[in-house]
């Protein structure tokens, strides 16, 4: 035994990672541990990795079927990519090799709402669960499991899984014990009863992972980093982006509809999410709530100052530098901070009684407010839609947000038709480039298109989209959401061409 495997039964089952990869044949669907780059193993991928290399070398077929909380790391997605060693990838992915794999047609994926995965797992549709594969921060004498750096779909896997497969990896800071709380109430309709979280801080389950011991076939010792990147600072399209949101949030203020306090924040991920949280900071706001996805260095910070009273979340992806800061004041952010399973953290129940201000990035929306998070021209995947309409369809106001070109300025962000729709126009509400933001509430399609093209479309963009909307005002067959159906996404096709919208 160990300080971080303290229950002798589960000790006795500890080996290195190659035997732990040997419970798993091809074909098995193994269920994985992580969720943006957090808490997914570290050391079982890469030696499952190395007997599908030798089995491929063998002539012998060795895929597997992944399925995650969310996006992992290089030692995961992009190792088993490499030796094209997954069948199947759901629900997210953000690995550079996995979607390339996914866009050659050679990987089939699933894009799933978080909020969905652990359900559809129950409902048995994606089949039996072979192994869990799960990373822990520490085995209790009790066996009781002491979660790592994300919770994401953790609790479903361990429950349905045939064999469990552990890596306690002692990175993992010691300290994390306490801040999860993993809800152990859901049910199957129609047996659901309502979920008692009535406020972002709110404790309704337990803090450790509950496992079958008889089930847990090894146990993998590994002291390796998450996938810990540092991030850039904002960019000035970010920048401009994050001031037109806050005075948005100001406008809300003074009308009456949002207090000081503002309501629960989501808030997506990377450049534009960092300037929006870091404008808040400097905004002067005081005491506000996350109920999100991801707990990044920039919420750190904020809770640090009192901007934020409390994160509620599934992750934990912080830099090097904000692990630092985690342990240094670690009693403070256990005060803080809460960690659950994803079904909760994105619960369509919870985010709809919560009222959250989903702040979601998005690659292109239409005159009409679809929004497309997913695609590039229509049918390369980029990441995937995450968490981004369990929080849009179901948030008090859910804002989407992109530069208002791409490409060196080639493409325009804002089209006249969507080329892969993944927030309806019923589910955006307001949508913000660095050019300005566009409130769409209480607008017909028609007010909509002239409010967006006015306030986010670049203006190399905004006469083409002027002269496209005049004309299927004029010419289309109907008049309610006016199109010009071929000419419509033919501003996607001259992209594939030509590299550029422009003509
Ligand atoms: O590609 O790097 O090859 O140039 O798309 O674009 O501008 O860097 O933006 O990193 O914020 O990602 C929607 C993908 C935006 C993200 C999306 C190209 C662009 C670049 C990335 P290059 P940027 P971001 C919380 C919620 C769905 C999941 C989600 C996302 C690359 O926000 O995955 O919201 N969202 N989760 O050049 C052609 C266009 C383009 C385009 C961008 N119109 N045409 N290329 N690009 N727009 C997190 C979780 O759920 C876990």
């Amino acid at each position: 035994m160990t300080d971080r495997i303290r229950n002798a039964a589960l000790a006795a089952r500890t080996c290195s990672a190659d035997e732990a990869a040997a419970f798993i044949n091809p074909g098995d669907t193994v269920a994985m541990s992580g969720f943006t780059g957090a808490g997914y193993p570290k050391a079982v991928p890469a030696a499952l990795a190395a007997r599908m290399e030798a089995a491929h070398a063998a002539n012998e077929a060795f895929r597997v079927r992944v399925l995650t909380g969310a996006s992992t790391a290089p030692e995961l997605d992009g190792a088993l990519a490499k030796v094209k060693g997954m069948e199947l990838r759901l629900p997210y992915q953000s690995d550079p090799t996995v979607r390339e794999r996914i866009n050659a047609g050679e990987l089939e994926y699933i894009d799933i709402h978080l909020s969905h995965v652990a359900q559809y797992a129950w409902f048995g549709y994606f089949g039996p669960i072979d192994v869990a594969l799960v990373e822990v921060s520490a085995i209790r004498e009790d066996g009781l499991l002491v979660p790592s750096s994300s919770v994401g779909n953790n609790k479903t896997w361990l429950d349905l899984a045939d064999k469990v497969i552990l890596e306690v990896n002692h990175w993992q800071p010691e300290s994390l014990e306490g801040m999860h709380d993993i809800y152990y109430g859901t049910a199957l309709p129609p047996n659901r009863r309502p979920i008692p979280l009535t406020r972002p801080d709110d404790r309704i389950g337990e803090t450790t992972l509950r496992v079958d011991p008889a089930k847990v076939v090894a146990v993998v010792e590994t002291d390796a980093p998450d996938r810990n990147s540092p991030f850039a600072a904002p960019d000035a399209d970010s920048q401009a982006i994050a001031g037109h949101l806050l005075d948005f949030l100001r406008r809300e203020i003074a009308r009456g509809r949002l207090t000081e306090r503002l309501l629960p924040l989501q808030s997506g991920v990377g450049n534009i999410a960092n300037a929006v949280l870091a404008g808040l900071g400097a905004g002067g706001f005081r005491d506000l709530t996350a109920y999100t996805e991801v707990i990044q260095d920039g919420m750190l910070q904020l809770l640090r100052d009192g901007v934020l009273r409390m994160a509620s979340a599934t992750s934990f992806s912080l830099s090097p530098d904000g692990i630092a800061e985690f342990n240094r004041h670690v009693d403070f952010y256990r005060e803080r901070i809460v960690l659950r399973p994803q079904e909760i953290s994105n619960h369509p129940e919870l985010i709809r009684r919560l009222g959250c201000i989903a702040m979601n990035g998005m690659i292109e929306a239409d005159l009409y407010g679809n929004v497309n998070s997913t695609h590039i021209a229509g049918s390369r995947i980029m990441n995937g839609i995450g968490g981004s309409g369990d929080f849009a369809r179901n948030g008090y106001l859910s804002v989407f947000m992109s530069p208002s070109s791409a490409k060196n300025g080639n493409v325009s962000t804002i089209v006249p038709m969507a080329s892969h729709v993944d927030h309806t126009e019923h589910d955006a509400m307001v949508l913000v480039t660095e050019q300005g933001l566009a409130d769409l509430r209480g607008l017909s399609p028609k007010q909509r298109a002239r409010r967006i093209i006015d306030s986010c479309a670049h203006p190399d963009f905004r006469p083409m989209l002027e002269d496209y909307f005049e004309r299927a005002c004029r010419d289309s067959f109907g008049r309610h959401t006016p199109h010009l159906l071929g000419e419509a996404l033919s501003w996607h096709q001259r992209f594939i061409e030509t590299g550029s919208m422009k003509r």
